[in-house]
């Protein structure tokens, strides 16, 4: 991947020439010489060769399909003048502009492209720090070379990349894009979709005495990966609003990697995404890697996501060995297979519109909607370009959905009006339980169940909701499904059991007949055979209110 630097040295070395700042044009004939004449277009090396060394700023424009193969790399900008070119095609799909060859294009500090296709046998696309490119399609066919890289050791900018599609072959061991930073300048990715095999998107860890380098921000994108979605190592490296998709057994969707302990802490936000896995042993959600002698452990938060198909949620790595050290992580208001500790996260079924066809949008009454919180969102849209604070649930309060995808906000429900004369037998008491504090955990469970025993007395005006971190889950029956997987923890502070009993029922509470019931968790193996409770929790009543 180093070979790309060469692309920046070629654009310095260029000789300053005479020609004019401006509009330059280019089509598939043309063979002019004076580029800025659009009626004698030239071709685009001719016209990128005296763009890139006049002052500018200038534009080379691409009119009509263009298509051109067995480029040898060209480059775009020149930052010796103080010149910027920006290079335009005429579309980066069919009947657009379509180069290919080895390494294709090389774009300069302050330089940008933008409507074309590269396609490069090994990498199509070298950016400098401080470029920029827009509705970009960069493809790699080679298995060694990341389809993008960007360079630069300092600015003057960051490296943008929007609206872009970067692949290389699911086969490939390398990351599709390899971004770049320094202690001031980072690579931003929106509104994209990334395409590999090894990796998704991959920072360079700092293995240089640099104090801090700053890591990529991603939002709005899709990465579709065969390892790793996001290997992160800057300082402050985030993806939001996105989803990662990773295919292949043992890997993760974000990993945090150790950094030279000379340099700032490796730190990454997941906030607002969706993270699906291969669901096979081993996997990890979001990892934090533990670091050897002279390195430093990253440290992770995770919020408001989705993350589901994993071994293992949020891994903090054990130390991988004598004298190595682990980061460490949070979590909150995210879904996972398994509870993970943390504030308000969740181990329900999202519901996805369509999981076995990709769609991981939520289907209409999910529990991930509004499940998120109410704070301000990272940008105005989700990933589908939809508003991202709404009130989906139509509880009256707009509040994020966990995920990359938010529900079109919904009318505020209506009040319902108390009736005019209520029967005695539809009033109510209602009793909060709560759990003991401790964790309870099933290691072979397929099937969670939560069983609250309504003492048969009682069954005739028994009720049974469990609030499970925020969510409610109501059934006339005395089973309430919560959730499926390998293992589910219930860590008590955040777990309440309602039991909604008639007035007649109540009664019998308030004439001292019954002064505890029990709350049990079953699980239920893979073939369906009800294992032995684990435990039995006698609860008590903390307090009683009428409604
Ligand atoms: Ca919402």
């Amino acid at each position: 991947m180093l070979k790309g630097l060469g692309i920046v040295l070629v654009v310095c070395a260029l000789a300053p020439a005479t020609a004019l700042a401006g509009d330059y044009y280019v089509t598939q004939a043309g063979t002019g010489t004076a580029c800025t004449n659009s009626s004698t277009p030239c071709d685009l090396a001719t016209a990128l060769g005296q763009a890139n060394v006049a002052l500018g700023p200038n534009t080379v424009h691409i009119t009509g399909p263009l298509s051109l193969t067995g480029l040898s790399p060209l480059a775009v900008g020149n930052p010796t003048p103080g010149s910027s070119v920006s290079l335009v095609g005429s579309g980066s799909g069919a009947g657009g502009t379509s180069l290919s060859g080895s390494v294709v294009l090389g774009v300069g500090p302050g330089s940008s492209v933008s409507h074309l296709a590269l396609q490069g046998s090994s990498t199509a696309l070298v950016m400098a720090l401080g470029s920029s490119v827009d509705d970009v399609v960069a493809t790699t066919t080679g298995t060694v070379s990341p389809a993008v890289v960007i360079v630069g050791a300092t600015g003057p900018g960051d490296a943008t990349i929007s609206h872009s599609v970067i692949s290389s072959p699911m086969t490939s061991a390398t990351p599709a894009l390899v971004t770049g930073g320094d202690t001031t300048h980072r690579t931003i990715v929106s509104d994209s979709r990334i395409t590999g095999g090894g990796f998704g998107v991959a920072e360079v860890p700092v293995i240089s005495p640099v104090a801090a380098v700053k890591g990529a921000h991603i939002t709005r994108t899709v990465i579709d990966a065969g390892l790793v979605g996001f290997a992160a190592a800057g300082t402050d490296s985030s993806i939001s609003d996105s989803v990662i998709h990773v295919r292949t057994p043992g890997g993760a969707g974000v990993s945090v990697l150790p950094t030279l302990s000379i340099g700032e802490q490796p730190h990454a936000d997941v906030l607002q995404d969706t993270i699906i896995g291969p669901d096979d042993l081993g996997s990890n959600g979001v990892l934090v890697q533990s670091a050897g002698p002279g390195f430093r452990p990253g440290s992770a938060t995770v919020t408001g996501s989705i993350v589901r198909g994993w071994d293992t949620g949020v891994n903090v790595q054990p130390p991988a060995a004598v004298g190595f050290a682990s980061g460490s992580a949070t979590a909150t208001l995210s879904d996972f297979d398994d509870v993970v500790s943390g504030s308000a996260n969740l181990a329900v079924d999202p519901r996805f519109v369509d999981a076995s066809s990709e769609d991981y949008r939520l289907a209409s009454g999910s529990p991930m909607i509004d499940a998120a919180g109410t704070a301000p969102a990272n940008g105005e849209t989700d990933l589908a370009g939809n508003d991202r604070v709404t009130d989906g649930n139509g509880d009256g309060t707009a509040a994020r959905d966990m995920g990359a995808f938010e529900s079109p906000g919904v009318a505020p429900h209506a009040q319902p009006q108390p009736p005019a004369a209520p029967a005695p037998k539809k009033r109510v008491a209602v009793f909060t339980l709560k759990l003991p504090h401790g964790t309870l955990t099933f290691g072979n469970g397929r099937i969670v169940l939560f069983n609250v025993g309504c003492p048969k007395r009682l069954s005739f005006g028994c009720r049974v909701t469990v609030t499970l971190r925020g969510v409610v889950h109501s059934s006339r029956s005395r089973t309430i499904k919560l959730g499926t997987g390998r293992a589910i923890t219930f860590p008590g502070a955040h777990a309440k059991v309602r039991i909604r009993l008639t007035r007649k029922a109540a009664s019998l509470i308030t004439r001292g007949k019954l002064r505890k019931v029990t709350a049990q968790v079953v699980g239920q193996d893979a073939a369906g055979a009800t294992a032995k409770p684990k435990r039995t929790y006698r609860i008590r009543y903390r307090r009683a209110r009428r409604h």
